[in-house]
């Protein structure tokens, strides 16, 4: 696992919002990952079918549904899912590139684009969480090629700078973002194709999409999304579970084990 970024790609993720890291998974860590999140995918939808209430997009012949399928939390119900998710030299490698002294897990999350599926729309991910932070880093790793033809991932560069926090949602209208950000038409989106294996990192406020699946095989991807050590309450329930959400007013940390601190800065 390629988790020690160059000065260069720090740098990089710090201009711009978001890097690469190519080779980040050798092969027998990539057969690893995908037969992971193939079977902890397959275990959430079967659970979801007989009427768990984990989240779970699917079941539903929507539009969003074809977005992607989404599973999130995995590492809750998977023991390998865990096993990868909990790794503290990705922690290490999500904190190097952000800066920030501790990495929380906030979730984990599945995104697979079926085949032809449809495009996601541009988004920040950060407002939708129960935390504001200018240093939030996900991690999205890349199981089968991403390419131009299958949806990979697209970034308008240095967005994470002018952001605010509100949240623009994502629905069906790919320009949405644009009524709250019209400066940031201006901006060339800049694509992101990423060979299986390879990981693509991007600040909680750098806008971001990608296109739509033009190929008859899915785009396989297994993310997390980091809250910074220290961050706090912002009164949303987003995915904190009821009793936890009670137990928080606004400004308290977000500290329990449900939000697994991975790494610690030495
Ligand atoms: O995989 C996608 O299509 C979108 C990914 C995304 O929005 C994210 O990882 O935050
Ligand atoms: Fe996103």
């Amino acid at each position: 696992m390629n988790t020690q970024p160059t000065d260069q790609q720090i740098e990089q993720y710090q201009r711009d919002g978001f890097v690469v890291i190519e080779d980040f998974l050798d092969a027998d860590e990539l057969e690893h990952w995908r037969t992971t999140t193939d079977d902890a995918v397959a275990q959430r939808l079967d659970a979801t079918a007989k009427g768990s209430n984990y989240l779970t997009n699917q079941g539903a012949d929507n539009y969003y549904s074809q977005v992607f399928t989404q599973c999130v939390r995995l590492a809750d119900t998977h023991e390998g899912m865990r096993d990868i998710m909990m790794d503290p030299r990705v922690g290490q490698l999500a904190g190097t590139l952000a800066q920030v002294d501790g990495i929380r897990i906030w979730h984990d999350q599945a995104l697979i684009k079926p085949p032809y599926g449809n495009p996601t729309s541009w988004h920040l991910d950060n407002p939708y969480w129960s935390f504001y932070s200018r240093d939030a880093i996900s991690i999205w790793v890349a199981l089968d090629d991403a390419t131009l033809h299958n949806g990979c991932l697209w970034y308008l560069p240095q967005t994470h700078k002018t952001a605010r926090f509100e949240n623009v949602g994502i629905g069906q209208n790919m320009r949405d973002i644009f009524k709250v950000y019209p400066e940031w038409l201006q901006i060339e989106a800049v694509p992101v194709p990423a060979k299986a294996g390879a990981a693509v990192l991007h600040n909680g406020l750098t806008a971001h999409g990608a296109g739509t699946n033009m190929t008859p095989r899915p785009r396989r991807a297994m993310t997390c999304a980091y809250m910074p050590d220290g961050s706090t309450f912002n009164g949303q329930a987003s995915i904190l579970p009821q009793e936890l959400r009670d137990s928080l007013q606004i400004g308290d940390p977000i500290d329990s084990d449900f939000n697994a601190l991975i790494w610690k800065k030495s």
